[in-house]
């Protein structure tokens, strides 16, 4: 098999580099160990910031995002028994965010290559990369079929997520891993109830962060602080409730709705960023290469700003022979990787509980919301941040 870029993963960041190689005429291929039915079920992230919804509208994704996707305007901090919302658009100028699962990023992608004729490969195993600093990389794979293939390529895309075989096919030595693991993890639901507020509601409690979002105008999308090692089974949908509406409950009395629990998991808070994010012909992408804590909703976003950059910087190479940009992609996706990694962990230190240091750093959390919800400044540097900033 031959191609000119072989991608592997069909996460976000796959997916949307091969339909951005298609729209500039350029052949993948996307190797997928899972099945599609399991990746389009698959419950992740649920926030779009304005430029990864522009990039979906403007190449010919977006329809369904625009007729489902829930536009929102503020997000509110909840502390001290009340709410205080920050005016993303208006702080802005005009930007806002989108609510629309990654599963339905996936899936709206995955039809739009499958409509183009892509080449999606489902069910794959046994991947393995090879010559990666060879003009002429390969990939061997075992398809759904036990079949064994070697796919030659120009260009090799990374985007098999933390867990992938793409970033250990690098030498160690070549890498620098930055890696930052916070002493607690979120414990989320996906609850058969009509969202009780409009927009999402990051919430400082003394007994743990909570966050209120949502999926549909009948599905609630509910995330309490854990401890990292959480198990599941110490908690029944009664105990969940039960601390959700604790730390929610406002002055007012608001509380989200109750109703079936739909899907229960545990997400761990890490900041992991590996430097550089390309070697040889082989180019990292998404969490192949970081990932970040979820409280600033950027992992999907960042993987999808990665695969911009790369997209165009493969395309100046494969149809006009300049290289530049290929070199300079690790440089310019770690500068946005960065920012977005100081922006999630301001997020996740200003609203978590920190096992132990209950004294000075609760008080300075205190005066840290006091600041973000009076400030007009730092209201501001805090909608530009979430709604995402601009790509350069
Ligand atoms: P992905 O992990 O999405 O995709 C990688 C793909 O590669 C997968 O489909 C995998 O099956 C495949 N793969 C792996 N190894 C392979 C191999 N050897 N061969 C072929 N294929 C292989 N982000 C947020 O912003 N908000 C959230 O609330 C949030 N919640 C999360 C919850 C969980 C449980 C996890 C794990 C992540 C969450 N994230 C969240 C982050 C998440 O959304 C990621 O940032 C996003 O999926 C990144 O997309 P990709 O880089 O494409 O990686
Ligand atoms: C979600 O809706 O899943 C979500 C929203 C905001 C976050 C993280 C997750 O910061």
């Amino acid at each position: 098999m031959r191609t000119q870029v072989g991608i592997v993963g069909a996460g976000p960041a796959g997916l949307m580099l091969s339909h951005l190689l298609h729209l500039e005429s350029i052949e993948s291929v996307v190797l997928e160990t899972c099945s599609r039915k399991y990746v389009e079920e698959r419950v992740r992230a649920g926030v779009l910031e304005q430029g990864t919804v522009d990039l979906m509208n403007d190449t010919g994704v977006g329809e369904r995002l625009k007729r489902e996707g829930l536009v929102h305007h503020g997000i509110e901090l909840s502390f001290l028994g009340a709410r205080h919302r920050i005016d993303l658009t208006e702080l802005t100028g005009g930007k806002s965010i989108t609510v629309y699962a990654q599963q339905e990023v996936v899936k709206d992608l995955i039809r739009a290559r499958l409509a183009a004729r892509g080449q999606i490969l489902f069910d794959v195993t046994n991947t393995a990369l090879l010559d990666i600093t060879s003009d002429a990389p390969k990939i061997r794979f075992r398809n759904a079929s036990g079949e064994e293939h070697e796919l030659c390529c120009d260009f090799i895309a990374g985007c098999d997520g933390f867990h992938g075989i793409s970033r250990a096919s690098i030498p160690e030595d070549a890498l620098s891993f930055y890696d930052r693991t916070y002493p607690f993890a979120w414990l989320g639901i996906l609850a058969e109830a009509a969202p009780a507020a409009e927009e999402l509601i990051y919430t400082y409690h003394d007994r743990g962060f909570a966050l209120f979002s949502m999926r549909s105008p009948t599905v609630t999308r509910l995330y309490l602080q854990c401890s990292p090692d959480e198990d599941l089974a110490n908690w029944p949908d009664d105990r969940i409730w039960k601390e959700l509406f604790t730390r929610f409950r406002t002055r007012d009395g608001w509380t989200p709705q109750r109703g079936p629990i739909l899907q229960k998991g545990v997400t761990e808070m890490r900041g992991v960023v590996v430097e550089p994010m390309q070697y040889g012909r082989l180019f990292l992408a998404g969490d192949a290469a970081h990932i970040v804590p979820p409280t600033g909703a950027k992992g999907l976003n960042l993987a999808v700003a990665d695969v911009r950059v790369l997209a165009r910087a493969l395309a100046d190479f494969l149809k006009h022979g300049r290289r530049d940009q290929l070199d300079g992609y690790s440089e310019k996706c770690l500068r946005r990787t960065w920012g977005v990694q100081r922006f999630s962990w301001w997020m996740t230190s200003m609203l978590h509980c920190f096992p132990g240091e209950a004294g000075f750093d609760h008080r300075r959390q205190m005066a840290e919301l006091d600041y973000v919800t009076t400030s007009r400044a730092a209201m501001t540097a805090l909608a530009e941040n979430y709604v995402g900033l601009p790509f350069d």
